[in-house]
């Protein structure tokens, strides 16, 4: 049977990998905090993204980069919903909302929204109640800790089998609830909690993260994992090794990328889309 990821009234047949475009709505996120703080912009951006062949266009207004302070929720819900709203109206592709609150979910939902992205893994049940009240699909991603202080010192004993349990575990909440199995993602979180080779040995192992049996969706575009190998501490600048590991991640098992550079990344990808064949 094929594959299928489930959100809202929008079905995706996973036979090919799914771009998500990321547009923060935020003065702060890591690489692109400042553009869109003007709804009129951030839209423009998102509908941009959707000529450029993204498949999802998911809103993010808190930055959840390391050592980031919690946002409150209204300032979050005031920057992310007129966007959500006013791209859900007419995109042609679905709009997630990337939060770990509930009311900024549930608000976002209510004007259009179809995925909960929840970088927290829906560790906060009344996040759990929304998305089972709600027909969304729901990205669960692991994250160590919190962003304030999730990069002091990681530690893991086996980082793929850990993280796999951890989501495992989160999606069983989450069905228990009720939310149906085709309407879950899993992402194990590059950069949340992990140390470079965490990262890299996530990144290798990618492919047993597909024996979980929900799509995967993997974001590394411009991390700081990039800039490592790169030496690269700006990171606009990331951008072809961004390209290179979204390349990989398809290779790898990864039903969606999500990216900053909607573009470069989606021709990378029908390039090898063509060479399978
Ligand atoms: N990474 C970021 C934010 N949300 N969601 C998922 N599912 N997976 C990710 O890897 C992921 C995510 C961080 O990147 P960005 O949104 O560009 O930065 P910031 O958190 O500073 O806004």
């Amino acid at each position: 049977m094929a594959r299928r990821w489930r959100c809202g009234s929008v079905t995706f047949t996973l036979d090919r990998t799914l771009v998500m475009g990321v547009l923060n709505v935020t003065p702060d996120s890591f690489s692109d905090g400042g553009m869109y703080e003007d709804p009129l912009d951030a839209i423009a951006r998102g509908r941009q993204m959707v000529t450029q062949g993204a498949d999802i266009v998911d809103i993010g207004g808190e930055s959840t980069r390391p050592g980031a302070e919690e946002v409150p929720v209204a300032a979050e819900m005031a920057r992310a919903r007129p966007v959500a709203g006013g791209l859900a109206r007419d995109l042609g592709v679905p709009v997630s909302i990337d939060t770990r609150h509930a009311e900024v979910a549930a608000g976002c939902l209510a004007v259009g929204a179809c995925i909960i992205n929840d970088v927290s893994g829906f560790r906060d049940q009344a996040m759990v109640e929304v998305a089972a009240a709600s027909d969304a699909g729901v990205v669960v991603m692991h994250m160590l800790g919190e962003p304030r202080t999730m990069q002091a010192e990681p530690r893991y004993g086996d980082v793929v089998s850990e993280v796999k349990e951890y989501l495992a575990r989160q999606a069983a909440v989450l069905e228990d609830a009720g939310v149906a199995p085709e309407r879950i993602a899993i992402d194990p979180g590059i950069g949340f909690g992990k140390t470079l080779d965490h990262n890299l040995e996530l990144l290798r192992r990618l492919p047993e993260f597909g024996e979980l049996g929900y799509p995967v969706l993997v974001g590394v575009s411009r991390k700081s994992v990039i800039g490592a190998i790169l030496d690269e501490p700006e990171p606009l600048r990331r951008v072809q090794g961004s390209i290179a590991a979204a390349a990989w991640c398809a290779l790898n098992g990864a039903d969606i990328v999500r990216v900053h550079d909607v573009r470069d990344t989606v021709n990378a990808l029908r390039v090898l889309r063509a060479i399978e064949g």
